[in-house]
């Protein structure tokens, strides 16, 4: 398997022989876990540069709190943060960039200043997502979530989560699918902490190899979240970056293509010693 951006040229490509890292640059200006710290362009851009020489293969720019409880914020308002850091890094790199957003608005202006990547936590069920993403022919990842960002960890229900996630990504596969998004393009998540309690993201992870039947490489994005929190009993983010490199291993360990992280240089290590292991007689 393997993932080609088509902008900017000339033509980047990823190979999935072994896994690759997408560094965050949150700019929000609540993002819970570097508190807004990156929302000037200047400190932006020293992130991403640090973030690419630590082994970054992909930059992941959003400028729209997921966190539950977070408030909505227009696309106006989002594209303001994101536009001007996403047209700066194209000046100083091509690395392949994705745009985190669930806003079609935001992904048309975003992919037009040179994103090459639409990474959406909502699997492109806004107004013409669908149709917008296979005219831009980018890839795309769809990320599984219960409810929606406001309210999701109020009362998540499964009867069978690893199955419930897996039948939801293949039917949103499908509907990328007929709208003529190309197979190649798409990239799948079980969206770790999205409408989940501990117990549902664990197994999810556990199982994490009952998703590669669909086809797609797959994402996994558990960076200094709760679940890390809740088994370390670390209420504080800075206090996760431990766990957030156990699970990176695990996670490349069962064959998941791309880490979506903050803490790049000690994620490329661990990945490092993973895949000496796996490629060891
Ligand atoms: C994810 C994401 C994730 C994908 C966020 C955070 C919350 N996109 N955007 N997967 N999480 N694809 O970073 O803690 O897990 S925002």
């Amino acid at each position: 398997m393997k993932l080609t951006f088509p902008s900017p040229p000339p033509l980047q490509s990823i190979e999935f022989d072994k896994p690759c890292i997408m560094g965050i640059l949150n700019l929000t200006p609540d993002s819970f876990s570097d508190g807004g710290l990156f929302v000037k362009k200047d400190n932006a851009l020293i992130h991403v540069t640090q973030m690419i020489n630590d082994g970054a293969q992909i930059i992941d720019v959003g400028g729209e709190s997921t966190r539950p409880g977070a408030k909505e914020v227009s696309a106006d308002e989002e594209c303001s943060r994101v536009i001007p850091v996403i047209e700066a890094i194209r000046e100083i790199s091509n690395i392949p960039i994705s745009i985190d957003t669930s806003k079609t608005e935001v992904m048309h202006q975003a992919v037009s200043s040179g994103a090459s990547m639409i990474n959406d936590v909502n699997a492109l069920r806004a107004d013409g997502a669908v149709e917008l993403t296979a005219k831009l022919n980018v890839p795309v990842c769809i990320m599984h979530m219960q409810g929606q960002p406001r309210t999701m960890q109020h009362t998540p229900t499964y009867v069978d989560v690893v199955k419930e996630v897996k039948n939801f990504l293949k039917e949103r596969i499908d509907v990328c699918l007929k709208a003529g998004i190309n197979q190649n393009n798409i990239i799948i998540d079980p969206g770790f902490g999205f409408g989940k309690t501990l117990e549902h993201n664990l197994s999810l992870f556990k199982h994490l190899e009952d998703f590669e039947n669909l086809g797609c490489p797959l994402l996994v994005g558990v960076s200094r979240k709760s679940m890390i929190g809740a088994v370390l009993d670390k209420p504080s983010v800075d206090e996760r970056l431990n766990g957030s490199i156990a699970l990176a291993t695990l996670a490349a360990w069962k064959n998941a293509n791309i880490l979506r992280v903050h803490d790049v240089k000690e994620t490329a290590e661990a990945l490092k010693l993973c895949q000496a292991v796996k490629e060891a007689k």
